[in-house]
């Protein structure tokens, strides 16, 4: 039988045929001997419990750990601060993999500054913004609408409110963590990645994180941003990377405030970062 994984826990995946309640199975020895890593939102065939075969993914991500997702949902809050390395990374990712991404900044009941902000600041890097509250119930009709039809995975920082939102979006009741509690102790109230679905939604929680790695090859981080496009290939010397080389379209495009310069200043940052990366990995 062939049905998708909506969670993995302690060596146990749930499957689910078409939407019908989950049931726990196990993986065949030779996946777990072949390492394979099965996913939520995996598509699987299975019989009497065991897990035999993965279906070829669409798509698969790192952090979080999901496969063949339509949408990274990506949610922010005014607290804890939004960490833009972290929204960087999770859109590079995103973009490697052709889906779509959205950005969806929760707790609007505080206000709407940060949503301005950052949909100032990454107009051109996200598809569509949402200001939302989950606790006031703020824009969730129109997001529950626009999410209609999609796979979505809600990804971020702890504390953010991805949870929040699901339950909101559902009227689910599920556990919630404390703000001061998670900043204090470190601790993350989502565990593990789930699929929750109802309907035409289908949405995974994932656990919050505070740090990945962006996955490209150096030389290709910059196709990564879609703010550069417009002025690719305008550059002197072909292959130019936009760090140091003269007559960069990029960079001036940047000082002509054509392209977002603190998004620009991450680049080179996270252009760093993976080259030291690549660097180490050659020592092998
Ligand atoms: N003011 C305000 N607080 C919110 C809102 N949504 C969630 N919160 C609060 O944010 C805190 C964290 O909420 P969670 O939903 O557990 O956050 P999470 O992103 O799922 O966190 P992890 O599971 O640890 O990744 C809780 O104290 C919520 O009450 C909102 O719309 N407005
Ligand atoms: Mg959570
Ligand atoms: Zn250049």
């Amino acid at each position: 039988m062939k049905g998708q994984i909506v969670k993995v826990h302690s060596n146990n995946y749930y499957v689910s045929v078409n939407g019908d309640t989950p049931i726990k199975c196990s993986a065949r020895g030779l996946l777990k001997l072949k390492k394979t890593e099965i996913l939520v939102g995996d598509f699987v065939d299975f019989e009497n419990g065991v897990i035999n075969k993965i279906h070829q993914r669409k798509n698969s991500f790192i952090r979080p750990s999901v496969a063949n997702v339509d949408v990274m949902a990506i949610v922010v809050g005014f607290e804890p601060a939004p960490d833009y390395y972290l929204i960087d990374k999770l859109l590079i990712n995103a973009e490697l993999t052709g889906v779509e991404k959205i950005l969806i900044v929760n707790k609007a009941d505080a206000g709407e500054e940060l949503f301005n902000s950052l949909k100032d600041e990454y107009s051109k890097a996200f598809d569509k913004f949402f200001s939302v509250s989950a606790l006031s119930n703020i824009g969730i009709d129109e997001l529950k609408s626009y999410l209609s039809g999609k796979f979505t995975v809600f990804a971020g920082q702890s504390a953010v409110g991805k949870t929040s939102l699901i339950n909101s979006i559902f009227g689910f009741s599920l556990k919630t963590g404390d703000l001061s509690e998670k900043i204090v102790r470190g601790k993350h109230t989502t565990t593990y990645s789930a699929i929750h679905s109802k309907g035409d939604l289908k949405i995974i929680d994932s656990p919050g994180f505070a740090v990945i790695d962006a996955t490209p090859e150096k030389d290709d981080l910059k196709y990564c941003y879609p703010d550069f496009s417009d002025f690719e290939g305008k550059c002197k010397f072909r292959g130019c990377v936009h760090i140091s080389e003269p007559d960069c379209a990029i960079k001036q495009a940047v000082e002509k405030g054509l392209i977002n310069e603190n998004r620009y200043k991450r680049y080179l940052e996270i252009y760093k970062e993976v080259l030291e990366r690549g660097k180490l990995y050659a020592k092998y």
